[in-house]
C-alpha cells in the first residue's frame, strides 16, 4: 500500500468544502491514515514550499497558505500518489478535467483547494513534515 500527503488549503476550509472533499476521498476508496486541522506559520509554509522558492509565485503562495486553517491528511491506497493527483486535476482549475476536486472546488491557480505529493519520495518527506510516527499508527 502506498501513502500520500494531502492538504485541504485555506480556501477549501474557508468555503466549507472539507466535508465534501473528505466524502469524495472515502468514496474513491482511500483509507484515511491520519488527519488534522492546523494553521501554518510563515516559517512552516516557507519550508514546505522551499522547492518553489525561485518561482515568482513563492512569496504569495506562502502568504496564502497562512491565511487560515488547513486540513492535512495521510491517505493510503494502491498507487495513492498518482490516484490522488488524478483525482484533484490540473494546478489551474480552469484547465482541470470535469469532476476533479479542483474543477469542483478551487478558486484560482493559487487558491486551488488541495495539495498532493508529486512522488512517493516526496510523499514520505511531506508526511514526516506534518505527522509524528505515533500519529500514523492508528488502526484503519
Ligand atoms: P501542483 O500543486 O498542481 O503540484 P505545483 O507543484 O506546480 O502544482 O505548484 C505548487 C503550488 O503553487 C500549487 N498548488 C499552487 O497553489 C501554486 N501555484 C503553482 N503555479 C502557480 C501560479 N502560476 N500562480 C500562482 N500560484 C501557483
Amino acid at each position: 500500500m502506498e501513502q500520500t500527503l494531502i492538504i485541504l488549503k485555506p480556501d477549501a476550509v474557508r468555503n466549507k468544502h472539507v466535508g465534501n472533499i473528505i466524502a469524495r476521498i472515502e468514496k474513491e476508496g482511500f483509507n484515511i491514515v491520519a488527519l488534522k486541522k492546523i494553521t501554518l506559520k510563515d516559517k512552516d509554509a516557507k519550508k514546505f514550499y522551499a522547492v518553489h522558492k525561485e518561482r515568482p509565485f513563492y512569496k504569495d503562495l506562502c502568504k496564502f497558505m497562512t491565511t487560515g486553517p488547513v486540513v492535512v491528511a495521510v491517505l493510503e491506497a494502491p498507487g495513492a500518489v498518482e490516484k490522488w493527483r488524478k483525482l484533484i486535476g490540473a494546478t489551474d482549475p480552469a484547465q482541470a478535467e470535469a469532476n476533479t476536486i479542483r474543477k469542483l472546488y478551487a478558486e484560482s491557480k493559487e487558491a486551488n483547494a488541495v495539495h498532493g505529493s508529486d512522488s512517493e519520495k516526496n510523499a514520505k518527506g511531506e508526511i514526516k513534515f506534518f505527522f509524528k510516527a505515533a500519529e500514523l499508527k492508528g488502526k484503519l
